[in-house]
Order: structure tokens, then sequence, then C-alpha cells
């Protein structure tokens, strides 16, 4: 992992070295058009993001070095699992595909979980996951895939988004959003409840019970861990719409990719996801290992606080692999029937 971080901030380097002098700098970009883009850096958050990474590469050495307590970094594993799960099950299940319906109890609960993921507030985190779908892969897709690893990955939140974004984003219905009071108070009190619930709390935890200095709190438990869990989720835009299979749609960009499942808790079956993204368990196949998402929703049907989920029959799914797919999908592989 610490390469993976290392290697964030080389690239990170490169492409602020190579966007330097900006203003006059145009890019051509996404699907060959002619139309050209101009670079404005938001130097806020590049040098956001170089220091958590080089303080997450120094929560990483605190590990390692057995400075930090083995119970602090069991917590943050935890917490980062936690954390996922409010923007698996919550943003983007719930909140963006309304692939299932919530009771208020378990919308409290993800969307506690999701500001503690600090990935943006869920109105805005929806508005761009909507875009992405709806646009995916052109100029109005707000991390478009056409534009490299690095940009899709983490370099489209280090510039402003290009005006197609703006322009085909307003299109985007966002009124189911607006009627739940959960999103808009969230929404409302993000930026006093996000740095407590991400940072502060996290961080005052192993000080509190078992005596982790806050130093190596801060560190491991706050930081690294955040970083950790962004990279887990930006794999999503990334690399499961460069590497993978396409058993159910072929033409399009965004790949199954098991890693990428299993670190971004069943996410990364993103060929599937983007062919019928109003299924619940965002997968056809596979188990909870791979989905830990899907997990959770099937916990809370149980105890009635999630209804309706919605799944894609297994005739659709054959029919539209047979169809479009890149003969990946396990029935492709077997023989005529007797
Ligand atoms: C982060 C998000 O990391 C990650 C999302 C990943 C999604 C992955 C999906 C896959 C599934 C989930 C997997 C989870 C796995 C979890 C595993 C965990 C272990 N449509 O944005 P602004 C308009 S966040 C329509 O400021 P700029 C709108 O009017 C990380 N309209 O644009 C808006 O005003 P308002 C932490 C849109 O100025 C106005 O434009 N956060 C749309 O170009 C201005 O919007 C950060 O790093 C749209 N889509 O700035 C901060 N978008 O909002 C990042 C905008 O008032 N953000 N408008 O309505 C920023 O600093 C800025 O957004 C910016 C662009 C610099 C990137
Ligand atoms: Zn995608
Ligand atoms: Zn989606």
């Amino acid at each position: 992992m610490s390469s993976s971080l290392l290697l964030a901030s080389t690239l990170l380097t490169k492409q602020s070295k190579e966007l330097n002098g900006v203003s006059e700098v145009t890019a051509r970009i996404s699907q060959g058009k002619n139309r050209s883009h101009e670079w404005q850096i938001v130097w806020r958050n590049v040098f956001a993001f170089i220091y958590l990474h080089t303080a997450a590469v120094y929560g990483l050495y605190l590990i390692f070095t057995g400075r930090a307590k083995l119970y602090t970094w069991v917590f943050a594993v935890v917490f980062a699992v936690a954390s996922g799960m409010g923007v698996t099950a919550g943003a983007h299940r719930l909140w963006a595909h309304r692939a299932y319906k919530a009771r208020w109890p378990l919308r409290v609960f993800l969307a506690i979980l999701q500001t503690m993921a600090f990935q943006n507030h869920i109105y805005e985190w929806v508005r761009d996951h909507r875009v992405h779908h709806k646009f995916t892969e052109t100029d109005a897709d707000p991390h478009n895939a056409k534009r490299g690893f690095f940009f899709s990955h983490i370099g489209w939140l280090m510039v402003r988004k290009h005006k197609e974004v703006f322009e085909k984003g307003a299109s985007v219905d966002m009124s189911d959003l607006e009627k739940d009071p959960i999103v808009m108070f969230q929404k409302k009190t993000y930026l006093v409840v996000m740095p407590l619930l991400c940072f502060l709390i996290p961080a005052w935890i192993p000080v509190h019970y078992w005596g982790e200095n806050a130093w190596s709190s801060w560190y491991v438990a706050a930081i690294l861990r955040y970083t950790i869990a962004l990279h887990f989720t930006w794999l999503v835009n990334s690399a499961a719409h460069i590497w993978g299979n396409r058993p159910y749609d072929k033409y399009i960009g965004a790949t199954d990719n098991k890693t990428v499942a299993i670190c971004a808790f069943g996410e990364g079956w993103h060929n599937y996801h983007h062919v019928f993204p109003w299924d619940y368990k965002a997968a056809e196949l596979g188990n909870y290992s791979t989905n830990l998402s899907t997990g959770l929703i099937d916990i809370a049907a149980k105890i009635g606080w999630a209804y309706d989920l919605k799944t894609v029959s297994a005739d659709m799914i054959r029919k539209r692999a047979a169809r479009t797919g890149d003969g990946s999908h396990p029935t492709c592989q077997e023989g005529p029937k007797s």
C-alpha cells in the first residue's frame, strides 16, 4: 500500500508539473472530439492531497515500527469498513440508484457512516455519480476515464470540472434527495459534523479507550485510514473502467474487476453495475466476501429496515450477456443444453 501511496504522490507531482502555468495549457479530451478544455488547478486540494499522502506514509511507518498499538490499527480497519458501507450501501445503492428502500433508522445510520467517510455530502456525491452514469466517459462525466488513470482516480478532485459537467449535469433529477430530510440535514450541517466524524472522533477514541498517544492516533486512525479508504473507492472510477472483463457489455468502458470488488465491498463488478444499475447487489455473481455491502443490506432487510430490494432476472442477464458480452460470462462457456 505504501508503494501505491508513493506512486500517487509521484504521479501527483508529475501531473502538477505538467499542469504548471495552466492558463496557457489546453488539453484535448475525451472521445477524440476536437474540443479543448482549460485545466484550472485547485491548489487547495493539491496541497491537501500532498499532506494526506505524506502523513499516510508516516502512519504506515508508525504501524510497521510498532509505535502504534495493535488496537489502534484494528480500530482503523473497522472504522474504514463502516464508513465504506455508508458510501456503498448508502450513498451509492440507496440514494444514487434507489436500488432498495430504507426506513428512517437505516437512513440515519447510513448517513452517519457516509459522513465518517468524507467523500462529500450525500447530495453532492449522488449528483456526481448520477452524472457519471448518465454521461459515462464523456466530457460531462466528472471522472471521465478517457482522460486516463490518474484523472479518473484522483486528478478530477484537483481541477475545476469540465463545463459540460455543469451544463449536462443540470439535467439530472435530484428532487428525490431534496425530499429526504436526512439528506438535506446532512448537507446543511456537513461542514461541522464531517470533521468531527471523519477525523476528530476516530483520533480521540484510541487515546481515550486504550491510551494510544495522540500523535499515533491522528496519523493511523484518522489520516492513514481515510487515505486508504479514498484509494479503494477511487479504484472503482479508475481501475474498474480500465482493467477486467466485460461479461455483460463489451461496448462500454466499465469492467468487472474482482480485486476492486474486494477492496470496495462489492462495487468492483462495475460492468454489471453500469448495465443494471438498479440491482441492489451491484453484481450478479459472487458472495459476501466480494460484496460485503450486499451482506449489510440483506441483514437490514431481515430486520425490516430495508425493503423492495431490486434485482435482475437470471434470464435477462443471460440474454444480455449473449447479445453484448465479451464472452467471459459463465453461460457463454457452457456447451449447448442436451
Ligand atoms: C471523493 C468522492 O473522494 C469519491 C466519489 C467516488 C465515486 C465512486 C463510485 C463507485 C461506487 C462506490 C464505491 C465505494 C467504495 C468504498 C470503499 C471504502 C473502503 N452536476 O464541484 P464544484 C455545479 S471526495 C450538476 O465545486 P468546481 C453545481 O451548481 C474526497 N451540477 O465544481 C455546483 O454548485 P453547488 C474529498 C454540478 O468548482 C457548482 O457546479 N473531497 C455538478 O469545478 C460547483 O461545483 C474533496 O476532495 C454535477 N455533477 O470544483 C473535495 N458538479 O454544489 C472535492 C458541480 O453549490 N471537491 N455542479 O450546487 C472539490 O473541491 C470541487 O468539487 C472540485 C471541482 C475542485 C473537484
Ligand atoms: Zn463507473
Ligand atoms: Zn453507480
